[in-house]
């Protein structure tokens, strides 16, 4: 039997579930991009809130691009199973905020009809990096196709800032007052890097249309915290056995959460600081810390635990020599720290190597490989300028950068097939194509992915990190 809202008195005993009345809730959220990780961390969050009665607050989600999650959740009328793993321990829930879906490529006039509706108060996304389509200056990238179609047809958005500039047109047109944007990207100041995007694409359509989106809508930053590892075949058989029912598309988390907002809500927001969010006035020294700390050393695991033939993220950091190289990179960053905000780095750094050493997430490294053009900007290059503007040793964190270089390499070199992709793979295939000695490949490669652009730093990290890519155990030699 399937799990729905219909079953679930059906549950197993045990399983955490929505104690609310799911036809009474109103979804005053909608949230684009509705992968693992929102569903294992915002979703619960506000299904508390739904279950303290904040009714206001349910999840509309919309997606840009796939169907396949409103495929696997339409007939579970959007429930879902949440599987929090620790070692042996497992703890399970069903999740029912997410109320409803809509695909943008479908029905994109539904989509942007529900974001001009009044009740819609904030609109979160999670659209990874890449989605952005920043330059490496955070200015938008005006010239990638999707923007051009967007710009030429409002009314059919590929793009978050196609369909953002329109449902806030369209807002202000019938003077609704606007949905406060809340980023939720592992970018460094999401909300003024998404601000920057979209007020640039606002501003090809309409110069007024941008100063009104740059005036009165708020783009509050927030750092979120929880590993979520894409969910496996095994999962969904575990879960819906958990469950007592089936579940198509159930997700996995570790027990850890952390999500800091900054406070600015004009048109309203849940009382989430009830349910285990921080409410800050800054969130940048939360967010410099674990984009650096945590997401800076997922980036090295991950590179250098491919090279090495792990295929988790507990594997690869339970081998001694990447161990090492990861406590060296945690030595170079927490120097680079802001000492704002009380924070801890050394309890945080204890806290990490805990949930690095998950045996039961089985977090590949393939996963946290993908998009590393994208990541290593804020996780591993902005500290190794900071260290050598300093007059300090990089050693590690260039390392990273050669690991990072040296696995997209190796992929596909003997035949195997390319385990993790890249926005830049054609540049970078192109590159690697030329034969040229591992040592000499950081200069072209910075050039491609536009990395340390305008720093006069910029030659003597690429030299560190060709010093850094010669005679490493790790890294193939054969390219
Ligand atoms: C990871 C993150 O895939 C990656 O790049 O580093 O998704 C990481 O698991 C989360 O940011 C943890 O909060």
């Amino acid at each position: 039997m399937r799990l729905s809202e219909k079953t679930l008195h059906r549950l197993r005993p045990d399983v955490q579930r929505p104690t609310y009345d799911r036809g009474t809730v109103l979804a005053g959220i909608l949230h684009i991009g509705v992968g693992a990780f929102h569903r294992a961390h915002q979703a619960p969050v506000i299904d508390d809130c739904l279950a303290a009665g904040q009714k206001d607050w349910a999840i509309l989600g919309a997606s840009l691009r796939s169907t396949a999650t409103r495929d696997a959740l339409s007939p579970q009328d959007f429930c879902y199973g949440l599987s929090v793993r620790d070692g042996d321990s497992q703890s399970l829930r069903v999740v029912g905020s997410l109320l409803d879906m809509i695909s943008a490529p479908e029905n994109p006039s539904a989509l942007l009809d529900a974001m001009v509706d009044p009740r819609i108060r904030i609109v979160m996304l999670t659209v990874t990096e890449k989605a952005y389509l920043r330059r490496p200056d955070g200015s938008l990238d005006a010239d990638h196709g999707d923007v051009v179609h967007d710009l030429a047809n409002p009314d059919m958005p590929r793009t978050v800032h196609g369909l953002l500039t329109e449902a806030l047109a369209r807002r202000f047109e019938a003077g609704t007052q606007p949905f406060t944007l809340l980023s939720c990207d592992n970018l460094p100041a999401n909300g003024k890097a998404l601000r920057q995007v979209i007020v640039d694409f606002a501003g090809r359509r309409s110069p007024v249309l941008a100063d009104q989106i740059a005036r009165h809508v708020a783009f509050p930053s927030c750092m979120v915290d929880r590993i979520v590892p894409a969910t496996a075949d095994g999962d969904r058989e575990r879960i819906s056995a958990g469950l007592g029912l089936d579940d198509a598309w159930p997700v996995v988390a570790e027990p850890f959460f952390q999500w800091v907002v900054e406070d600015d809500f004009p048109a309203g927001r849940p009382r989430w600081e009830r349910f285990g969010v921080t409410m800050v006035e800054d969130v940048t020294p939360y967010e410099t810390m674990k984009l650096r700390m945590l997401n800076g050393a997922h980036s090295a695991i991950a590179y250098l635990g491919l090279l090495a033939g792990h295929a988790t993220v507990d594997a690869a950091f339970a081998d001694p020599a990447i161990r090492a190289i990861v406590e060296a990179l945690w030595d170079e960053t927490s120097a680079t720290l802001p000492g704002e905000a009380g924070l801890d780095p050394l309890d945080y750094r204890r806290r990490l190597a805990a949930r690095f050493a998950n045996t039961a997430l089985a977090h590949q490294t393939r996963q946290i490989a993908t998009d590393g053009s994208q990541k290593l900007p804020q996780r591993i290059i902005a500290p190794a300028l900071e260290r050598l503007e300093a007059g300090r040793s990089i050693e590690t964190l260039a390392l990273v950068v050669a690991a990072w270089i040296a696995a997209c390499a190796a992929r596909g070199g003997d035949g195997t097939a390319r385990r993790f992709t890249d926005p830049l793979d054609a540049r970078l295939d192109a590159i690697f194509a030329g034969g040229r000695p591992t040592a000499d490949l950081a200069g072209p490669v910075f050039e491609a992915a536009g990395f340390a652009s305008g720093s006069r730093l910029r030659d003597r990290l690429i030299a560190e990190v060709g010093k850094a890519s010669a005679g490493r155990p790790y890294f193939p030699r054969s390219r």
